[in-house]
């Protein structure tokens, strides 16, 4: 039974990638960070049959012990802050976590699992201000945020530990990718849960910054699948995971109003407070590469996945009140 080590199994994806190891058969060791409370509601069903350890990317003698006691064979870094619009705000905080934590958790590695394969979460924020589209593994990077920044230099230093000291190590430059599990703070499931509040009569409105963004929009569940499938390669590279396809924020909140029978027009309101200081304009992936050499390709189309969101919030709403 192999052992993977995932950091970052609270969020989103570390909850979708530990379901999917779990049914491959794999011993699935979580790391988690101390908090004064214990907030796994993305692994409440999962949590008889994952062991979680205490570490964090901040610190750099537990991540060695976690390492040293779980002895995986494939790690997964995950964790990172991963709000974008939270890395103006916190810069230096989100350059420890998503930029030095990786070296930290590399560092450990080397030392205590040399022989372990290694995932980095590379983001499509890498490519911001894109300087060719659609953007592939050979586009160049001009990040637009103090969060793009930190991630070109966790790319890189994941680059740099592959080519100094031979580590199986890879990126995965995952375009963005959504789900019921998707933090409220996000835009798609910010959206997604004003629909469902205002179809239940709950609020009347929503604030939003900028509607003529573009992004490449994809399921959380289908790209958790492209990570396992990247470290499995022979050799170890970088690969750019996407739709091939792009919408405007906009776009998306014709798709989620309309699917409840609203006009979003009646319903969203612009705020100044939700736009960036330097915005990422458009992004649209070119996975041919991924579905070449790793027989990978999303299944779960944009339409669905807004509907299966709003699905989603519609029925905790409903849930919550029930049991008031
Ligand atoms: P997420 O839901 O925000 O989850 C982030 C995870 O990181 C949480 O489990 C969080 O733990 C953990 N974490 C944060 N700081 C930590 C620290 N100092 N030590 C240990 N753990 C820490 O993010 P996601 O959407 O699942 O994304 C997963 C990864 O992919 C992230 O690196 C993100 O930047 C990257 N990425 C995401 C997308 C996307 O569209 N989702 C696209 C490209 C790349 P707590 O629960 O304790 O907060
Ligand atoms: O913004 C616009 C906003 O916060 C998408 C992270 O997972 O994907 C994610 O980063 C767009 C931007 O995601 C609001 O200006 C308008 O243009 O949902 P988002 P993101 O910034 O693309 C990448 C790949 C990652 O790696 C990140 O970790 O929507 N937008 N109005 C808004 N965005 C938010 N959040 N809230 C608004 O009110």
């Amino acid at each position: 039974m192999p052992t993977a080590l995932i950091t970052g199994i609270t969020g989103q994806d570390g909850s979708y990638l530990a379901e999917y190891l779990l049914a491959k058969g794999y011993r699935v060791v979580g790391i988690v960070r101390r908090s004064s409370t214990t907030p796994y509601d993305r692994i409440a069903h999962l949590i008889d049959r994952v062991e979680l350890v205490s570490a964090d990317l901040l610190d750099q003698t537990s991540l060695m012990d976690a390492i040293e006691d779980a002895k995986p064979d494939e790690i997964y870094n995950l964790a990172a802050q991963s709000f974008v619009a939270t890395s103006w705000t916190q810069p230096v905080l989100t350059g420890e976590f998503t930029a030095l934590g990786v070296t930290r958790l590399l560092e450990a590695m080397k030392r205590a699992a040399p022989k372990a394969r290694f995932y980095q979460a590379s983001s499509s924020e890498q490519f911001g201000m894109v300087r060719e589209t659609p953007q592939k593994e050979t586009t160049p990077f001009y990040p637009r945020s103090p969060y793009g920044v930190a991630k070109v230099y966790a790319h890189w230093i994941t680059v740099n530990y592959r080519e100094s000291f031979g580590l199986h190590a890879v990126s995965g430059i995952l375009f963005n990718h959504e789900s019921p599990r998707r933090g409220l703070e996000f835009v798609t499931r910010k959206v997604t849960d004003a629909v469902a509040r205002i179809a239940l009569g709950m609020t009347d409105h929503v604030e939003l910054g900028n509607l003529e963004s573009r992004r490449d929009w994809g399921f959380a569940g289908d790209y958790v699948d492209a990570m396992w499938r990247m470290l499995q390669q022979p050799t170890p590279d970088d690969y750019v995971i996407g739709t091939g396809k792009t919408w405007t924020v906009r776009e998306l909140c014709e798709e989620a109003f309309s699917y409840k029978g609203l006009d979003y027009k009646a319903h969203v309101r612009h705020s100044a407070k939700h736009v960036r200081p330097a915005e990422v304009d458009l992004l649209v992936a070119d996975p041919s590469r991924a579905k070449t050499e790793l027989g990978w390709e999303p299944k779960v189309e944009f339409r669905e996945l807004i509907r299966m969101m709003v699905d989603s919030d519609v029925a905790a709403h409903v849930n919550t009140r029930a049991a008031k």
